[in-house]
């Protein structure tokens, strides 16, 4: 592969895991470094050309000015966090970085929990015990984001940050009938403090 001076990003303005790094790439002072590529991907239709760089299907993909290509999102937010001078996302040691990554990992996972959950939603017969437990995780984990509000609050903005309102903001995308405000005050203003940042300004997930 030629060799450019930016990187090249396989992106959707859809897609809450390209989001994520994105948010990540202003933070860092990096996403004038990134240039996005339009990635058309679903679950039922493989992008042909996207196996190439990433034989998943799956975006995002970054794809380094040497050439060299890195995926899923979590490994790259890691690599931008590499590459930037600070401030840093990553803690890089001891208690701070494990509770960074297991915020990254819940906010992710939830994710990935909340994508699954829509697709099967969608089918002309879902699996009611798929539903239901979702409908529990997404319980669930909003018990435990709530809970966690007020420890998010004070701590460091970092990746789990990120990838935890990132998932709230994309319940509000997709999910808005869980209205997952409700009862939730300390994690409600949380977000709002969070998505009132520059990068998550830049960076609003629609339909296109
Ligand atoms: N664990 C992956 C998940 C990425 C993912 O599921 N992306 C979706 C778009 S939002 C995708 O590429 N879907 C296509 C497919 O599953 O085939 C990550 O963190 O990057």
């Amino acid at each position: 592969m030629a060799t450019t001076n930016k990187m090249r990003l396989h992106w959707s303005p859809r897609s809450p895991f390209v989001r994520k790094v994105m948010i990540a790439a202003h933070e860092l002072g990096l996403a004038d470094q990134i240039e996005t590529t339009r990635t058309r991907v679903a679950t039922n239709q493989v992008h042909k050309g996207l196996l190439s760089d990433n034989p998943l299907g799956k975006i995002p993909t970054l794809i380094l000015t040497d050439g060299t290509i890195l995926y899923d999102s979590v490994v790259i937010c890691e690599y931008l966090d590499s590459i930037a001078a600070k401030p840093k996302l990553f803690p890089p040691s001891g208690p701070a970085r494990f509770k960074a990554l297991r915020r990254h990992a819940l906010g992710t996972g939830y994710l990935d929990m909340l994508l699954t959950w829509r697709n099967e939603a969608s089918r002309t017969a879902p699996n009611p015990g798929m539903i239901e437990g979702s409908e529990l995780k997404h319980a669930a984990t909003i018990k435990a984001l709530e809970a966690e509000a007020l420890s998010l609050a004070q701590d460091d903005f970092g990746i789990g940050h990120i990838a935890i309102a990132c998932a709230l903001s994309y319940l509000d995308f997709r999910f808005d009938a869980l209205q997952w405000r409700d009862g939730n005050p300390e994690l409600s203003a949380w977000h709002a403090a969070a998505v009132a940042r520059p990068s998550f300004m830049a960076t609003t997930v629609v339909d296109d």
